[in-house]
């Protein structure tokens, strides 16, 4: 996983590839061939050191360390409810493929397990189980431009937040649509939500909507960053 190369057969194995439902954002070009030749053309070098560089793994907990009710709901602005079914995730900025895609298209993207600590700065931690994709192979069907060094994240409750890039598509950087090896509940963030070993609670926005791959920061950098709270955030 830490030597990932984005080579075609690599697509292929995220992808799943029987996704003709995959629709690329914008134009609706099916994922079958046409997106294969697209996003398998060699991405620009930098682009491939800068994205796909091997990054530490953070040691993961085991099944028994899992705190079944240790995640505390930390919702500031109410839980929005998302009707799966009609859910798109939109992936767009300063990329080769915006993308515009369903659960559907999500979940047949390889699914990652990993147990981490989740630590939040208002003074609790605890261990949870995350299933998603990694953010990095969305990040990969998207294209990147070689210049992209932050991924805005917006959700569907008005909640923001701005992550580097490195941090994004590290390996334990996940979409997470599993809590515990469930469907992820609609408090946690559902349908879909960051997880991530490498950040802090607040960074791991919930029901997310959309993913905006930048080469700037804008002067908005997240929802609590904006008040003060440290930019960068890692654990
Ligand atoms: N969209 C959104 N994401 C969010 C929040 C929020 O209020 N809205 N709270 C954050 C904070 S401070 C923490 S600690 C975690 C808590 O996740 P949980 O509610 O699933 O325990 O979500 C983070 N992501
Ligand atoms: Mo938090």
């Amino acid at each position: 996983m830490s030597n990932f190369k984005f080579t075609r057969r690599n697509f292929l194995q995220i992808s799943g590839l029987s996704g003709t439902s995959l629709l690329l954002g914008g134009c609706g070009i099916p994922i079958g061939e046409g997106l294969v030749g697209v996003v398998s053309q060699p991405l620009n070098e930098k682009v491939e050191t800068l994205i796909f560089k091997p990054q530490t793994l953070v040691p993961e907990f085991s099944t028994k360390d899992i705190e079944p009710e240790g995640l505390i709901v930390n919702s500031f602005r109410g839980n929005p409810t998302i009707d799966p079914a009609n859910y798109r995730l939109v992936i767009d900025g300063e990329v080769n493929n915006p993308l515009n895609i369903s659960m559907a298209d999500i979940q047949q993207l390889q699914l990652t397990s990993m147990i981490i600590r989740h630590v939040c700065v208002e003074g609790w931690a605890t261990i949870v189980q995350w299933g998603g994709v990694r953010l990095r192979d969305i990040v990969a069907l998207a294209s990147p431009k070689e210049n992209v060094k932050f991924a805005y994240f917006e959700s569907a409750d008005g909640y923001y937040s701005s992550w580097d890039i490195a941090s994004a598509t590290h390996p334990q950087t996940l979409l997470a649509y599993q809590k515990n090896g469930e469907a992820l509940p609609r408090e946690n963030g559902a349908p879909l939500r960051l997880a991530s070993a490498v950040k802090l609670g607040y960074k791991q926005s919930k029901w997310i909507t959309r993913i905006t791959l930048v080469s700037q920061l804008s002067r908005y950098k997240g929802y609590w960053e904006d008040m003060g709270y440290e930019w960068f955030a890692g654990i």
